[in-house]
């Protein structure tokens, strides 16, 4: 990656405060705050993965530029019509950082658990026409850092595909865009969000869908 130290140092920082502020916030609400805590204890544990999992974290780190992977597949069943899976349905809304341009995107996006894996759809309007973008499954809900980092099956794992879960698509000569994307593991519970962004050097978060 094409990042400095000072910079890595600077996003292991702010990595850092946003997990104590996450454990903070989980520990008022019960639960499964001692997990939290140790999961922040331990990537705090070791500053290269910290700076490794901020990849992303903030819509930085060039990740858009890798679509190996991701490429949605707008034939596939989509996740709301698989038969006997857990469906989850989320609505996007422009972030409130959305830049100009942005803001009149809607649509929904559907996340099914089954016995393949997980499945991920998305239907979304209000797009650049033939315009490319990108999105992943996030860790966080869109109220919290505009969904935080990217959500992972193994936390320590690999920043790519088929640890992340990546939807790269385009839109078509109206602004739509209907796309899916399959990934074998089913235990995606962790992924809170959707947030799209756009396909630019900074991959700039623009909507976002609680799931
Ligand atoms: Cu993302």
């Amino acid at each position: 990656m094409i990042t400095t130290n000072m910079t890595r140092n600077r996003r292991a920082g702010t990595l850092l405060a946003a997990l104590a502020a996450t454990a903070l916030t989980l520990s008022a609400c019960g639960g499964d705050a001692e997990e939290a805590v140790e999961n922040a204890a331990d990537t705090a544990g070791s500053t290269s993965t910290a700076a490794n999992q901020d990849g992303g974290h903030d819509g930085h780190s060039g990740h858009s530029h890798s679509h190996e992977g991701a490429t949605g597949d707008p034939n596939a069943t989509p996740a709301n019509e698989i038969e006997g899976a857990d469906l989850t349905e989320g609505t996007f809304n422009p972030l409130e950082s959305a830049p100009a341009g942005t803001e009149s995107v809607s649509g929904v996006a559907y996340v099914a658990r089954h016995d393949e894996g997980t499945t991920v759809t998305i239907d979304v309007e209000g797009l650049q026409p033939e315009a490319a973008y990108m999105s992943h499954l996030h860790a966080q809900p869109c109220a919290e850092d505009d969904g935080g980092p990217h959500f992972r099956f193994d936390e320590k794992g690999s920043e790519k595909p088929p640890n992340e879960v990546h939807i790269a698509f385009t839109a078509d000569a109206d602004g739509a865009a209907n796309t899916t994307v399959s990934n074998d593991n089913p235990n995606s519970e962790g992924a809170k969000s959707i947030v799209l962004h756009l396909d630019d050097e900074d991959g700039t978060k623009f909507a976002c869908a609680d799931l």
